[in-house]
């Protein structure tokens, strides 16, 4: 093996054809960049590879759906891995479960420094640098719903580092004896290291979160593995539009009016931090379970204020989402006897740690197939899931049986308590 290190941006899940979802009504100012985003992540993940003059690129699937993505999307990404191409730099791009490569456009003729394997589909490239072999790349495609056999990527004692390429989960963790140096998978859109003695699994994730649930950062990972066989993995980020999700707790006795202006304040603060890219926040408010107003209809009252406040020209800045965070299992709202709120809520406790409440909505839907074919799928589900879609009833119907503490309701009690208080 040659005395230089061997280096290579690994990423996987660009998704050209999905854009980013989950944000409500955006500002005008804010639209074009984040229709732009998943472009601009991949243009940046390409420009790293360039920058840092890597040996290669690979590509852990899902990159393309090329039907749905349309034409635009295609000529951006033939002329991104041309430009790889002219710089040297070969890509090694394990087609996913999006990719489709039967589908890809006769005209789009990509350069022939990019080697793709399809679906059930397994391939071996030599790397050769000063023409030498530096490298060996196991590149396997889609393999339908199985999980990918680790033995299937073995090659016989390599005399230099062995990188497999695959999309999808591994079925089990491979062997001390598995002679891959560093799996470079895709197929998850949030990145996820698994060190083991013998060696790295990594999967990229995708180079631009899409919606509240991919928050932190996305992007790429530079690897460099020394000729001693010591391997070094750096995330770099490359999103375009960083998804925020921030927590804050709750107080038992924190009034509304106090929760809005601490939101307010501390969105203040994120957008003071003066990021280079635009900011997506979603405010997750956890301790809110025994807060009788903590409704999913004040959460959205108090996301129109935060949107109304910072829809600002200038500022990079959406709130994507409000919402309250229930640890614990079940609601305790505060609730007057004797009102709808009430009884709803004492008949859902009394489904509580059981399923039949499931089987005799389906039975009584029976007539409705296609509510009776959701609630059949409930049924197969397991009880945590089950007891969550409970609990998710209960608060819905506490919040829509009026059960919620309104913002006029609260200044009056404030007022009261000032009054008490002086
Ligand atoms: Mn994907």
């Amino acid at each position: 093996m040659s005395a230089e290190p061997l280096r290579f941006i690994h990423a996987a899940d660009m998704h050209l054809e999905r854009p980013l979802t989950g944000l409500g009504p955006v500002p005008e100012p804010l639209r074009s960049k984040l229709i732009d985003a998943p472009f601009e992540a991949a243009r940046r993940v390409f420009e790293t590879a360039r920058l840092e003059k890597v040996d290669f690129v690979v590509l852990s699937g899902d990159i393309v759906q090329p039907v749905e993505a349309g034409p635009a999307s295609i000529v951006f990404l033939v002329e991104q891995l041309t430009a790889l191409g002219d710089a040297g730099i070969p890509v090694y791009w394990a087609g996913g479960r999006r990719d489709r490569f039967h589908q890809w456009p006769k005209a789009a003729v990509l350069p022939d420094t990019v080697y793709r394997t399809g679906a059930r589909d397994l391939r071996c490239h030599p790397f050769y640098r000063k023409g030498e072999v530096a490298a060996l790349l196991q590149v396997g495609g889609y393999q339908g719903r199985v999980a990918l056999d680790p033995e299937a990527y073995r090659v016989d004692s390599p005399s230099v580092p062995l990188i497999a390429v695959g999309y999808g989960d591994l079925k089990e963790s491979p062997e001390a004896g598995n002679p891959v140096t560093y799996w470079a998978l895709g197929g998850r859109h949030l990145s996820q290291t698994e060190n083991l003695e013998h060696t790295l699994i990594h999967y990229a994730g995708s180079s631009q979160g899409r919606l509240p649930a991919e928050s932190g950062v996305h992007g790429c990972a530079l690897v460099v593995i020394s000729p001693d066989g010591k391997l070094e993995l750096e995330q770099v980020a490359c999103d375009a539009v960083q998804w925020v999700r921030r927590e804050i707790r709750m107080t038992q006795t924190m009034s509304r009016r106090k929760l809005e202006r601490q939101l307010v304040e501390l969105t203040r603060d994120v957008m003071a931090q003066g990021h280079k890219d635009p900011q997506l926040v979603q405010w997750s408010v956890t301790g809110s379970d025994r807060v009788s107003w903590s409704s999913p209809s004040v959460a959205e009252e108090i996301l129109v204020m935060l949107r109304r406040r910072f829809d600002t020209s200038v500022a990079d800045l959406w709130i994507s989402g409000m919402e309250f965070q229930h640890a614990e299992k079940f609601p305790v709202p505060v609730l007057e006897p004797e009102t709808l709120a009430a009884d709803f809520f004492e008949v859902v406790q009394q489904l509580r740690g059981g399923s039949e409440w499931l089987q005799e909505l389906a039975k009584r839907l029976e007539e409705f197939p296609q509510v009776e074919e959701a609630v059949k799928e409930l049924l197969s589900t397991s009880p945590e899931q089950q007891q969550e879609v409970l609990q998710q009833v209960a608060y819905l119907g506490i919040d829509l049986l009026g059960a919620h503490q309104s913002l006029a309701d609260e200044q009056a009690q404030d007022a009261q308590s000032l009054r008490e208080a002086s």
